[in-house]
């Protein structure tokens, strides 16, 4: 039994568990267990027979005394126990249920004891058919809920955000370049071009292993990692399979020289690859995945690098994430293709969250790593009353919770200027319970050698850098906000969001964000548009009434950068810059790693062909302040 079928036993276990209403402790050993095998580099199998030493199972972290009794149990008899036991009372297909929006276990448990329903297809014709009207809380309104939800399930289940796909690229590219000889993993389709979602993975591999007289033992190494799930085709030089959530990987492996035209061509889109294939048609020319060639005599033009090629056809290298047809070739061929945005351009982030409300970590912690990521401003925007479930703060709350804000921004300050010149001197302040953390993050930045555009950060860490005090207020059913202005009033930065009420008509909701607009405090709509990627549809606002509205008000409005988010897409940004919006990008990060999703939220601006100008949070704090809307 290989590790991914040991993984889905342990999955499904997990599952089954959860419908039956066990301890979550319990259901959460058998989750991560899975998790363990499915990352293992190695096939368990062989630790698991009763000849191997029973101390092997054990050294992974995730598996005990119980679990691996377990997996040697799978192992030998492809079953164990404990499923035998609640495949008799349920079936395997239930656990797709779980999938669905709004099916928590008791209501999977509930429709089969009820009426039998164990998989999508079944639950679909019931709902259909009227039948859950019948079962206690199901009403028309759920009924309708879950047929849409259904539909959109068969929809989304076939591509996968794009965290998720960079997130396997990466663990296999790890896997891929233990073999001797691999150089260079690079992910090309739509991963590299920085679409929301991808299909499949596509992953290009070069160095001497990928040379043609080589090239057989690292397919060979290719197809049979320990992650691959179904090995879908194996030939020559490319390998594609499948994994445990059915996410399909191409590999291919190339030699050098033909690297650039490969990358071309496997990065698409296709038709942009169309458009190019013509351009170099009309010179005599004929691009393949092999290379640029001269069509009279078939003579390589270029091959090894991208820029190679687009400069071959009398074109600037243009970035992946532009290369969907709409204009790039002629700005190319033009030059006058936009100096995208980059990481580095960005300053603040004024829309994060801590733990006095749903975050999980302090003020200072926040700020922290926000120093350690070259910021030179954040915003603590919590949440406010009306999301109970969040712990959201009533106007007294806020206000104190505001000059904790400003004290621990004036206190960092201080200690920042502490340990530049600590650092400056040689002196070192890691035993200092009180600087230590802060220490160690300007001596890390001072050995990256960091560069940040502000001449001040000239400095190891950036000595005016300040947390300002924020919140994220809700915006009601209404169109009103949960707080006084008097206290929004006193605070630097409001974001107003919506919450709830997702099933409005587009005329309520956008009425609804229109009136919050007319709030005079508020400097930004967040995630203005409320999808999550695969999972919710937008809400039904007008954004050709809120976009001019809030261009005309001086409101920003949010592009947050949450992979799940991705709030404007990358059309709906090019809208919002065409109508003069302000726009920022901010992380609404729950917890300081989080701060590094403003990498997806850079893809999505480079994709909508925005530059540094575009934002209003690539600025310093002064100017940042001063383009927030002017308070009355
Ligand atoms: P996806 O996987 O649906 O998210 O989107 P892509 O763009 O990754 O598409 P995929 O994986 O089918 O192919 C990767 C790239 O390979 C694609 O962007 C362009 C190139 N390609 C694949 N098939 C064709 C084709 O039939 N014609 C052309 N011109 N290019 C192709
Ligand atoms: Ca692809
Ligand atoms: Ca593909
Ligand atoms: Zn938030």
């Amino acid at each position: 039994m290989d590790n991914i079928t040991l993984a889905r036993l342990l999955d499904e276990t997990a599952a089954l568990l959860e419908i039956d209403g066990a301890d979550p402790f319990r259901i959460r050993s058998y989750r991560r267990a899975a998790e363990a095998v499915e990352q293992q580099t190695t096939q368990l199998a062989a630790l698991a027979t009763p000849e191997a030493d029973p101390k092997a199972l054990l050294a992974i972290g995730g598996i005990g005394k119980g679990m691996a009794a377990n997996i040697r149990d799978l192992a030998a008899t492809g079953t164990m126990p404990l499923r035998d036991e609640l495949l008799k009372k349920y079936r395997p297909t239930m656990l797709g249920l779980l999938k669905l929006p709004g099916m928590g276990p008791k209501t999977v448990a509930l429709l089969y004891e009820a009426l039998d329903i164990a998989d999508i297809d079944a639950l679909e014709a019931a709902a259909k058919r009227g039948d859950l009207l019948t079962l206690p809380r199901m009403g028309q309104k759920f009924t309708d809920k879950l047929i849409q939800g259904i539909e959109d399930h068969r929809k989304n289940s076939s591509r996968f955000r794009i965290d998720v796909a960079r997130e396997h690229a990466e663990r296999i590219s790890e896997l891929i370049r233990a073999f001797p000889g691999v150089e260079t993993i690079t992910p090309a389709g739509s991963l590299r071009r920085g679409r929301e979602t991808c299909g499949d993975l596509d992953l290009l591999v070069t160095g001497q292993a990928c040379e043609p007289d080589v090239v057989a033992a690292a397919v060979e190494h290719v197809a049979t990692l320990p992650i691959i799930d179904k090995l879908l085709a194996r030939g020559q030089n490319k390998v594609s399979f499948t994994l445990r959530n059915n996410l399909q990987v191409d590999v291919r492996l190339l030699p050098r020289a033909s690297y650039g035209a490969a990358l071309q061509y496997f990065t698409g889109s296709k038709h942009h690859n169309v458009a190019l294939r013509q351009r170099a048609i009309k010179r005599g020319l004929t691009l393949s995945e092999y290379a640029l060639l001269r069509l009279e005599d078939n003579t390589i033009v270029a091959a090894a690098t991208e820029r190679d090629i687009y400069n071959a056809l009398e074109l600037d290298y243009i970035p992946p994430e532009l290369r969907e047809n709409c204009g790039e070739l002629e700005a190319a061929a033009n030059h006058t293709l936009p100096q995208l945005i980059v990481r580095s351009d960005i300053r603040g982030d004024v829309h994060m969250h801590t733990f006095e409300s749903d975050g999980s970590n302090s003020i200072r912690e926040m700020a922290e790593a926000a120093l350690a990521r070259g910021l030179e401003y954040i915003a603590i925007t919590d949440h406010s009353k009306l999301l109970t479930m969040t712990n959201g703060m009533d106007d007294a709350r806020t206000l104190a919770h505001a000059s904790r804000i400003r004290a621990a921004s004036l206190e960092l300050q201080a200690d920042i200027a502490e340990v530049n010149t600590a650092l400056a001197a040689d002196r070192d302040l890691s035993g200092d319970a009180r600087l230590a953390s802060l220490y160690k993050v300007a001596v890390a930045r001072r050995e990256s050698g960091i560069q940040d555009s502000a001449p001040a950060s000239a400095l190891p860490l950036h000595p005016n850098f300040t947390i300002l005090a924020g919140i994220e207020v809700d915006i009601l059913l209404d169109g009103s906000i949960d707080m006084e202005i008097e206290t929004l009033a006193q605070l630097d930065v409001v974001v107003a969001s919506v919450h709830s009420g997702f099933n409005q008509s587009e005329a309520e909701v956008t009425a609804r964000i229109l009136r919050a607009c007319e709030n005079p405090y508020i400097h930004i709509v967040g995630h203005p548009t409320g999808r999550k990627v695969l999972k919710r549809e937008p809400y039904k606002v007008d954004l050709d009434q809120l976009l001019p509205t809030a261009a005309r008000l001086g409101i920003a409005v949010e592009h947050n950068a949450a992979p799940a988010r991705a709030d404007l897409s990358d059309l709906n940004l090019r809208r919002a810059k065409d109508f003069g919006c302000k726009l920022i990008v901010n992380t609404d990060a729950h917890g300081t790693e989080e701060l590094d999703q403003i990498d997806h939220g850079i893809v999505q601006l480079r994709r909508a062909w925005l530059t540094p100008a575009d934002l209003i949070n690539t600025q310093p704090l002064a100017q940042f302040l001063a383009s927030l809307r002017p308070r009355p």
